[in-house]
């Protein structure tokens, strides 16, 4: 132990096997480390977007036992939406003064690829400077998988049409085994770096996920940062890493307790020490709910997402997301919490500081 707390004074880089130790410590000792890093990066400044999140359908060829979003008999309402339907939900919002869609989708293999990448074209097409954050490394790799589309191709089709940056979803936990039982046939964990790699090779950025607390251990959490760290060091292009807490409602997982709150800033805290070249963690509320984010905040958590609107995914599991949070809200909640509001743009350039 003496070896990490050391490597943790020095402010350096976490070695491999110290990381393994992390979990170890006690919850205040990472989150002294880890607020401070955090403080060095960004001060108090808590980041968020104005954005709407759109899940266009929930029919999904594969068969995820986490998830409780996708149409199964748990959550018998399955649903797709017409490109029309898509365009009056992004007209709305835009109404609204979103900028940012962050559009994900099951794997609906009765569409079409033209149905997915048609979207970013019409939506781009209308209002060409949102910002459409947009197909997850597991949906491109369905593309290819049902319609033989190459990563390469759809990498392309989506600068074409406008997508701007992608998301971090799809990523689960990397470990093989772990993703053998919870989502087996879906795109792998080497596959889904190979995406990140190549649109990052594009000039372009993304975010990174980790799906944590169902039946991980602490070690696959660890390997799941240190495997992107090793991309991020080649790459940059990784913006945010965001873990997500899984929500246990409806899915097909025997699993009773979901990750407890010291478990979470744990997660968090290690998260901003393990990934020293990622330069945003956020505490993503809707798998936290909003007042364990903000406290998220002062244990290396620097980012909540955004307004969301409307979410789908984990409220399927049991979130109290649904609805969004309303702009003014947001605001107060951070400046309640001594901490300085900034809407940032979805590349995390500053747009407005809040001042209270
Ligand atoms: O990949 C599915 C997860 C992800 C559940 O990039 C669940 O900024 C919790 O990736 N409980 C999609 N999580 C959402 C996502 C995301 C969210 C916010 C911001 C960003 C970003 C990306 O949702 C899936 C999966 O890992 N998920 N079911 C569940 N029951």
């Amino acid at each position: 132990m003496t070896k990490l707390i050391k490597e943790l004074e020095n402010e350096g880089r976490i070695s491999e096997d110290e990381a393994y130790k992390l979990y170890d410590l006690d919850l205040f000792t990472l989150a002294k480390f880890a607020h401070k890093k955090r403080s060095t990066l960004h001060g108090k400044k808590v980041y968020f977007n104005i954005n709407r999140h759109i899940n266009p359908t929930n029919i999904c060829a594969d068969t995820c036992k986490f998830c409780a979003f996708s149409a199964h008999r748990k959550n018998p309402n399955p649903y797709l939406m017409s490109h029309g339907e898509i365009m009056a939900v992004v007209d709305e919002a835009v109404g609204r003064g979103i900028k940012e869609v962050h559009i994900v989708s099951a794997h609906n293999k009765d569409t079409s690829w033209q149905w997915y990448l048609g979207i970013f074209k019409m939506i781009k097409q209308k209002y060409p400077h949102l910002h459409i954050k947009a197909m997850t490394a597991a949906e491109i790799d369905f593309l290819k998988r049902r319609w033989k589309l190459s990563y390469e191709e759809s990498i392309e089709r989506m600068i074409e049409y406008g997508v701007d940056s992608m998301p971090g979803g799809g990523a689960e936990i990397f470990d093989e085994e772990i993703r053998a039982k919870i989502c087996k046939g879906k795109v792998s964990s080497q596959n889904w770096l190979k995406i990140h790699e190549l649109w990052h090779s594009k000039g372009r950025q993304s975010n990174a996920t980790m799906l944590f607390g169902h039946i991980e251990n602490k070690a696959h959490r660890i390997d799941h940062m240190l495997r992107l760290r090793a991309l991020q060091d080649k790459t940059g292009g990784f913006n945010a890493f965001i873990p997500l807490v899984w929500q246990k409602d409806n899915s097909f997982l025997p699993i009773k307790q979901q990750a407890d709150s010291e478990e979470i800033l744990k997660t968090i805290a290690i998260s901003r020490l393990v990934l020293d070249n990622v330069p945003h963690i956020k505490a993503y509320w809707a798998t936290m709910g909003i007042n364990l984010a903000l406290v998220a905040q002062e244990f290396g958590a620097n980012d909540l997402d955004g307004t969301i609107e409307k979410e789908s995914i984990q409220s399927a599991g049991g979130a109290k997301s649904a609805k969004g949070l309303a702009l003014n809200t947001f605001i107060e909640l951070i400046q309640t919490a001594g901490l300085v509001p900034v809407e940032r743009d979805s590349l995390y350039n500053e747009i407005k500081i809040c001042a209270s």
